[in-house]
């Protein structure tokens, strides 16, 4: 049976893919890559290579290797960071998916790339933002995203590429932190709550944003994937809505757990980001189309996360959480790292 390969397979979203991924379709269906070298073996080795997405024939190596039948391609540099590394966010974002594309497009592979509502800028209408608007983005991140939406749909139409997006909202998780995005607080306000039982947010108490729990997003990402080609009308990238929150109503959600919780205001760069996005999005196309619809609201996902975070069993990101961990004895997944040639 073709493979699945997993780019950022050790990022936010890849974190949680890959255990989905192997659940449905056996661990050694699964091939992680990423940048980075994880040299532990394991006992029960699970399929990983190093992989840079901007390096195309290593990409054709581990295709080749694994017989590879279908590609997440979730490698990608996001908004904040994107700003402090305009050259690397548009190398790894765009050379990137092109190479994922043209591999594609080779060997026949079916493709799934997160898009994300930073395609939407200013000008953009930002209540119940239609699927198709003006899309000008303030961030080379937006920029790449909304580039790389026309490159899917190109590909899709001019050679008949089987790829399918979601324009991503920010997302909550346990798993694995987010790394570099104008949404990372209403993840990082979690484990400081936990750790300090106060949080500096770097947004301003009345922000509101388009928010997912981690669960709805796998399941979008594998309702889509798993649709019926001729149910998908749409080949840049769908809207998907789930919720929209201020911060200042989830820092009330989390007080519910924890009274005494106090978080304080210090905006920074990213708030001119979050200005620039919409506060919620039409996902109609997407409900119609193959059916989608989010499972979690805000104090469903405030609840789990707690649920999770402060579970004395709970062994993923422990170097993160010390002071809920300190009874447990975390347990690291093991990677193979046979680099195969
Ligand atoms: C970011 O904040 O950059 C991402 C996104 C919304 O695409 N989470």
């Amino acid at each position: 049976m073709k493979k699945i390969l997993v780019t950022g397979a050790r990022g936010q979203v890849g974190s949680d893919l890959v255990i989905a991924l192997r659940q449905r379709s056996g661990v050694n269906q699964v091939i992680e890559t990423g940048r980075r070298k994880i040299s532990d073996i394991g006992e029960q080795p699970i399929p990983y290579q190093v992989l840079d997405v901007t390096d195309n024939k290593r990409l054709e190596e581990v295709i080749e290797h694994y017989q590879v039948g279908t590609i997440y391609h979730l490698a990608g540099i996001l908004s904040a960071q994107g700003e402090s590394h305009p050259d690397d966010c548009w190398k790894v974002n765009l050379e990137g998916l092109r190479n994922v594309l043209e591999a594609a497009k080779s060997y026949q592979i079916k493709v799934f790339w997160p898009s994300s509502i930073a395609v939407f800028g200013a000008n953009t209408p930002k209540i119940k933002t239609p699927q198709t608007t003006i899309k000008e983005p303030s961030t080379i991140y937006g920029i790449t995203k909304a580039t790389g939406e026309l490159l899917c749909q190109y590909y899709a139409h001019r050679f008949g590429v089987d790829v399918r997006s979601l324009r991503l909202p920010g997302i909550i998780s346990y798993n694995a932190p987010p790394g570099g995005g104008t949404t990372d607080f209403a993840v990082e306000i979690f484990t400081e709550a936990i750790k300090n039982n106060s949080y500096v947010c770097f947004l301003r108490p009345e922000t509101r944003l388009p928010m997912m729990y981690m669960p709805d997003t796998i399941k979008a990402i594998l309702k889509l994937m798993e649709a019926d080609p001729a149910l998908i009308s749409v080949r840049s990238s769908y809207n998907l809505a789930a919720i929209s929150f201020s911060v200042a109503e989830l820092v009330a959600e989390i007080q519910k757990h924890l009274p005494n919780f106090t978080c304080y205001y210090q905006p920074d760069f990213r708030q001119a980001i979050a200005d620039s996005w919409p506060t919620v999005i039409d996902d109609t196309k997407a409900r119609n189309d193959w059916g989608w619809q989010p499972s979690y609201d805000l104090p469903a996902i405030v609840a789990d996360m707690f649920a999770h975070l402060l579970d004395p069993q709970f062994k993923s990101f422990d170097d993160k959480y010390p002071k809920v961990l300190a009874q447990s004895a975390p347990t690291k997944m093991m990677y193979s790292t046979t680099h195969f040639c």
